[in-house]
């Protein structure tokens, strides 16, 4: 590593210990948006990155509420509100009991450069909690989810900070957040995105991080000559993006041979399509977090304790949470014949996994590849703001515009002189340069 890129490093390392997963992501984009970065001397002077990489506020609270056995429990909230220059502060929460400061601090710093990718005036933030969904009541999940808006509700608003869902956060938690909100504040506001069609929610938007990845994907192989036809592709996670992914590659003739969960992973040699997709729905509401239901219901192997990248398949699309897919996952699915990883999920690579897979095969990242779920929540603020509805179609075909657009950025700021598309060094250049430009136009703040 240039001893430059090792200096600064050393700073973030000293002012962030320990919080390896924020390292990671902020290591990723320092060093492809270096050379650039060096390039301009007028970014270098206004402290583009040192200011990049702090967040703009850290907001951390208690959340008291009380279970159906009548105890008191009590976890962590929180909302990172990392860059605001293009826009509010847009991102997710995830209620997952592997939620720490360091995880939603890399969640933030992604998403700055992926909605800056989208073209949409969106700033950058993720927030959420410790809080496990597994096996809590419907009635839990409401009480938590008014507890943590009690405190959240006094830092967002629709021109502020818009939360959305992300993992363990669906539609019914957007739902019961949202009730609350609109309580508090006795406004009926597009504070939220991910709401439900009936109460200011966009079509298309359950289903835009996996379609928006299907159609990343098609343009991938678009540049080779090829299409999804007859593909085999391995997915990893039984939630939202998997879901959408699972439809939208079916739709365009892959067979999508597996799933999986905390408790292993589904290999279904015949394809899951139809009635199976609907089910991966049921899996999800069950608060069960396991798929090994699947093959209860329908044929398969179960494969207890194992991911899916041992299958042999031509695209491999991780789905589920960070760091799902190492360096020796990516071996094995290379040494299969396996040609093409998309990360749906955000940093789904290990960063030994992700530069093997950019040598060898094709690789782009989450940042890219996931952005047309925040893309329709932008298209749901838009809808939100000029109060009407716009229909499937109208969403559907916004989104696929922004997902060309995004992968025509990644051409343009990651082809190397051989003609080989670094997608993380494209999508990290394309995203920064638009958020650089904003922070030096509003000054020092
Ligand atoms: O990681 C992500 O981009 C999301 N969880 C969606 C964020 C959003 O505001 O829709």
């Amino acid at each position: 590593m240039d001893t430059k890129i090792k200096e600064f490093m050393d700073g973030v390392r000293m002012r962030n210990p320990g919080e390896d997963e924020f390292l990671q992501a902020v290591e990723e984009v320092v060093e492809t948006v270096w050379d650039f970065y060096q390039e301009n001397p007028h970014y270098k002077k206004a402290k583009i990155l040192e200011r990049m990489t702090e967040p703009e506020r850290v907001i951390m609270f208690r959340v008291p509420w009380v279970n159906d056995s009548g105890e008191v429990q009590v976890n962590r909230g929180y909302r990172i509100e990392f860059n605001s220059a293009l826009g509010p502060y847009k991102g997710g929460l995830r209620f997952h009991p592997s939620v720490t400061l360091s995880g939603l601090k890399f969640l933030g710093f992604e998403q700055i450069f992926k909605n800056s990718l989208t073209s949409l005036p969106m700033g950058g933030g993720k927030g959420g909690s410790d809080f496990n969904p597994k096996g809590k009541s419907d009635i839990e999940i409401m009480r938590f989810c008014q507890a943590f808006m009690s405190e959240l509700f006094r830092h967002i608003g629709p021109n502020t900070d818009v939360p959305a869902g992300d993992i363990g956060v669906g539609g019914r938690e957007i739902g019961y957040l949202f009730g609350q909100y609109k309580k508090l504040r006795n406004e009926f506001t597009g504070v939220l995105t991910g709401k439900g069609i009936e109460y200011g929610g966009s079509l298309i938007r359950p289903e835009a991080t996996g379609f928006g990845a299907i159609y990343f994907v098609k343009e991938m192989l678009a540049i080779k000559g090829d299409t999804l036809e007859g593909k085999t592709v391995s997915v990893s996670g039984f939630g939202n993006v998997a879901w959408g992914a699972v439809q939208k590659a079916v739709e365009l003739g892959a067979k999508v041979v597996t799933i999986s969960g905390p408790d292993g992973y589904v290999y279904d040699p015949e394809g899951i399509s139809g009635e199976k997709i609907d089910y991966m729905l049921e899996l999800r509401a069950s608060n069960m977090d396991v798929v090994k239901p699947f093959i209860e219901r329908f044929e398969g192997e179960f494969h207890a304790g194992k991911k899916p990248w041992e299958q042999k398949v031509d695209i491999a699309i991780p789905c589920a949470i960070q760091n799902e897919l190492n360096e020796d996952d990516a071996k094995k699915l290379i040494a299969n014949g396996c040609t093409l990883i998309a990360e749906a999920s955000n940093m789904g690579c290990t960063a030994d996994a992700a530069f093997l897979a950019s040598e060898k095969i094709m690789f782009a990242p989450g940042k890219a590849v996931n952005a047309g779920g925040v893309a329709v929540s932008g298209l749901e603020m838009s809808q939100n703001s000029m109060r009407l509805n716009w229909h499937e179609k109208e969403v559907d075909d916004r989104l696929k515009q922004i997902m060309i657009n995004i992968h025509a950025a990644c051409v343009r700021f990651g082809t190397a002189p051989n003609g080989k598309v670094d997608y993380i060094k494209g999508a990290n250049v394309g995203g920064f340069v638009k958020v650089a430009e904003a922070m030096i136009a509003q000054g020092v703040v």
